[in-house]
């Protein structure tokens, strides 16, 4: 018997050996002041609530051996990965690839770029750079996933309706049964939190499901 959330808009079934839990972007740059997130005007304490929920969902996927995959929103050091209109956006004076408090700005192996404490990956987890918002984009995401067999994702991390949701969209347009962990992702505006949710199970689930940590974690039991 295949493991059930109890999940808006209904049940959702996965097999833990075909599922991959998608940890979006829980980077110093997003959650910590002085990163990227703060540079626009952010409050980061915002996001920093969901870590406890991150760790116990981590967790669960380590205790079921399921796929974890962090991903990492981080451009090549010559920037030669980030579209000047992304880098122009918002006009700051000190934007991606500028030198900041965590170091060069949304840059790969940049202290900025690197995950909370908290939520290091483990070795033999997979850490995924990506350029864009969506972790499709740009990425052998969806080569992996095809390629170890894996149909259902559990998808956490930041921020809801910008990294959470267009992966979550992308990875729906490719055929993969998403679970978004609506307590393991965080907005710095929850209202704009708690209209995702609402847009992804809206009409039958048109993105995919929603449930809460605890439902996951009862489906495990
Ligand atoms: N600004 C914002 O809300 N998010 C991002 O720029 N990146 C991610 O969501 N990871």
């Amino acid at each position: 018997m295949k493991p059930i959330v109890d999940a808006r808009p209904y049940p959702y079934a996965f097999d833990p050996a075909h599922t991959a839990v998608v940890l979006i972007d829980m980077q110093r740059d997003f959650l910590e002041p002085g990163g990227f997130g703060a540079m626009l005007g952010n409050d980061v304490t915002t996001l920093q609530r969901i870590v406890p929920a991150c760790q116990a969902l981590l967790a669960l996927a380590r205790a079921h051996e399921m796929r974890v995959i962090h991903t990492q929103e981080a451009h090549d050091a010559q920037l030669l990965d980030c579209p000047p209109s992304k880098r122009a956006r918002g006009g700051l004076s000190c934007g991606i690839g500028d030198v900041g408090p965590l170091g060069r700005v949304l840059v790969a192996g940049e202290p900025g770029a690197g995950f909370v404490a908290e939520l290091q990956p483990l070795p033999g987890e997979t850490v995924l750079r990506k350029p864009g918002k969506g972790a499709f984009h740009a990425t052998g995401l969806d080569a992996m996933l095809r390629a170890s067999g894996i149909t259902h994702l559990l998808i956490g991390g930041v921020t809801t309706e910008v990294c959470v949701q267009t992966t979550m969209r992308e990875a729906n347009d490719r055929g993969y049964e998403c679970l978004l962990v609506e307590d393991c992702a965080a907005s710095y505006f929850p209202h704009f939190h708690a209209a995702v949710v609402e847009m992804v199970v809206a009409q039958g689930g048109i993105v995919g499901w929603a449930a809460p940590l605890a439902a996951v974690q009862d489906a495990l039991r």
